[in-house]
């Protein structure tokens, strides 16, 4: 997979220096955000890292090669078209083979920092089991990728649009460790309690850096799942979100949406349903996120 790599300049440095370095998906920006807030965010989420003493080095497949680090000219671009392929494991190969543009989802933003030696992974919410998976068998590429790949993902839950008490069981089934930063509950995303315990909890850092070293130490599989909640002043409480989740899920299951199109469709429907907060929530919380993995970034490279 080396050789479908292209780096940026700047990531390319930074590796070369063993400076920290932070990897960033990018179908948040095709698929998870309105234009042009997404690519505004992007920039934004970007200069959090290098404020922290980081690199960061968003991930994307454009004219059939694996970008690792975009630069403006390439945001814009991915921000503002159409027809851009949301791309996890299974559709990687594809988007390379074609040609076509693709952003890349956790799963395949995984497997493409792991090949570039970039060892965390900063994201808003990862996919997991969705309500009504017993008859849908709609369950994220994601969580496979977290049982296979030694990558450290800092995300803010799962979106309490999934079911998170099942995409729990199924990171426990997988072997991942699920660690939630000082908060004893999982984080869900909008919201900083899920009302489920974490089955574990870390404080700084300096310990996430160790757990990760601690990981690796079993070989050259399995990641590691940071669940890191929403600052107090930017999150929708949880009683609150649940109406809307409800709704927005409804309706895509009147227009028969299934598959990779849902989680788009239902965030685009809860922008609206808030009039917008879950756009600024949803900002806040990956910006936490990248601050977090940036700091876990520079303690790993210390
Ligand atoms: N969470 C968000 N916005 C997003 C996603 C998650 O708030 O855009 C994206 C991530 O890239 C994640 C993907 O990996 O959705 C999961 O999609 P699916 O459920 O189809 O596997
Ligand atoms: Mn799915």
């Amino acid at each position: 997979m080396s050789g479908l790599l292209q780096f940026s300049q700047e990531v390319a440095e930074a590796r070369s220096a063993g400076r920290p370095v932070v990897a960033l998906e990018s179908t948040i920006i095709t698929h998870g955000m309105p234009w042009p807030q997404n690519v505004e965010t992007a920039r934004q989420v970007e200069a959090d890292i290098r404020a922290a003493g980081a690199v960061p080095a968003t991930i994307a497949v454009l004219d059939g090669r694996i970008r690792i680090g975009l630069d403006d000219a390439d945001l814009e671009r991915l921000g503002q078209a159409t027809g851009v392929m949301k791309c996890s494991r299974a559709d990687l190969a594809i988007a390379i083979a074609t040609g076509r543009p693709g952003s890349t989802t956790v799963a395949a933003t995984m497997m493409a920092a792991h090949a570039a030696g970039i060892a965390v992974f900063a994201t808003g919410g990862i996919g997991g089991v969705h309500k009504g998976a017993e008859t849908s068998f709609d369950i994220s590429a994601d969580l496979d990728e977290l049982s296979r790949t030694p990558v450290c993902v800092v995300c803010a839950g799962a979106k309490a649009l999934l079911d998170i008490p099942k995409t729990l069981e199924v990171l426990e089934t997988r072997g991942v460790p699920v660690v939630s930063y000082g908060v004893d509950e999982v984080p869900a995303f909008w919201s900083r309690l899920s009302g489920l315990a974490s089955p574990y909890r870390l404080d700084t850092p300096a310990e996430l850096a160790r757990l990760i070293r601690a990981r690796q130490l079993f070989g050259d599989h399995g990641g590691v799942l940071v669940a890191n909640p929403v600052p107090a002043e930017s999150e929708i409480p949880q009683a609150e979100m649940a109406g809307y989740i409800d709704t927005a899920i409804a309706e895509a299951e009147r227009r028969g949406i299934r598959g990779k199109a849902v989680t788009p469709f239902v965030l685009a429907l809860i922008y609206e349903l808030t009039g917008g907060r879950s756009l600024v929530t949803n900002i806040a919380l990956v910006r936490n996120n990248a601050r977090l993995a940036a700091a876990i970034a520079v303690a790993l490279a210390a």
